[in-house]
């Protein structure tokens, strides 16, 4: 998988792309990262990429030019045909782990991170293909939402987790949430750990875990518990 993201702030998106499992991921050539600075293909001469909104306001706007500029050399540079390009917004649709295993499949994703008020809508109409939420409220700019959703969508790329099933296991991987997990010690602070995962009883814990996961699914998430009931019967 081939992140691409343009953005006025790429060292913010290269530090924590290169931490922890995606930083791994990088360096074992599964996912590569290519931070785009926006401001490198402005051509005014004192380097802004901003300007006041047509019809006045609060506030400024990006301008279309640097952005769709800097979008052409990306998909020229990197040989990409009919990239998904998208753009963080609040305006559209919410992120969920459905989006990111349909996005995971894609050789390479195009990220687009706004700014200020926004970016001139004609940037927008030119080069997006997919409008994303992350949910119902509004951040200072796009990079956060990017690393939320390239962080999700690489956990999904066959290979970035270590253990070759463990992505499959878990919240949302069949719509309920995950089962209570322990470790050592088996007692902390008077706590015990459940019978059953000392027991080595595998059907058991199986079971249990199951168990665990509806009950915490009906009492935590009851939209979600009512939607695998329902598809359960079917
Ligand atoms: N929520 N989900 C979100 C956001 C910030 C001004 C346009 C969100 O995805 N993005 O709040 N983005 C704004 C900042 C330009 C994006």
């Amino acid at each position: 998988m081939r992140f691409h993201v343009m953005t006025l702030f790429p060292d913010m998106i290269n530090s924590a792309m290169n931490t922890s499992i995606t930083g791994r991921a990088i360096e074992s050539g599964i996912l590569s990262i290519n931070a785009v600075d926006i401001r490198d293909y402005t051509l005014d001469k004192h380097k802004r990429v901003d300007d006041y909104p047509y019809g006045g306001g609060a506030g400024m706007v990006m301008q279309a030019q640097p952005v769709v500029d800097c979008y052409r050399a990306i998909v020229k540079d990197n040989n990409i045909k009919n990239p998904r390009v998208i753009y963080l917004t609040p305006q559209g649709r919410t992120f969920n782990q459905e989006i990111a295993r349909e996005l995971s499949k894609e050789e390479d994703l195009i990220f687009l991170c706004g700014h200020y008020e926004g970016i001139d809508e004609r940037a927008l109409e030119l080069i997006v293909t997919d409008n994303i939420s992350i949910g119902d409220f509004v951040l200072t700019g796009g990079e956060m939402p990017a690393m939320i959703m390239m962080d999700c969508i690489s956990r999904l790329v066959p290979g970035v987790l270590g253990n070759g099933d463990s992505s499959e296991d878990e919240s949302f991987s069949d719509g309920l949430l995950e089962y209570p997990q322990y470790t050592r010690p088996d007692n902390y602070e008077g706590l015990g750990v459940p019978e059953v995962l000392l027991s080595g009883h595998h059907a058991n814990i199986s079971k249990w875990r199951h168990e665990m996961s509806l009950a915490r699914t009906k009492e935590r998430r009851p939209d979600l518990y009512e939607a695998y009931i329902k598809n359960k019967n079917i």
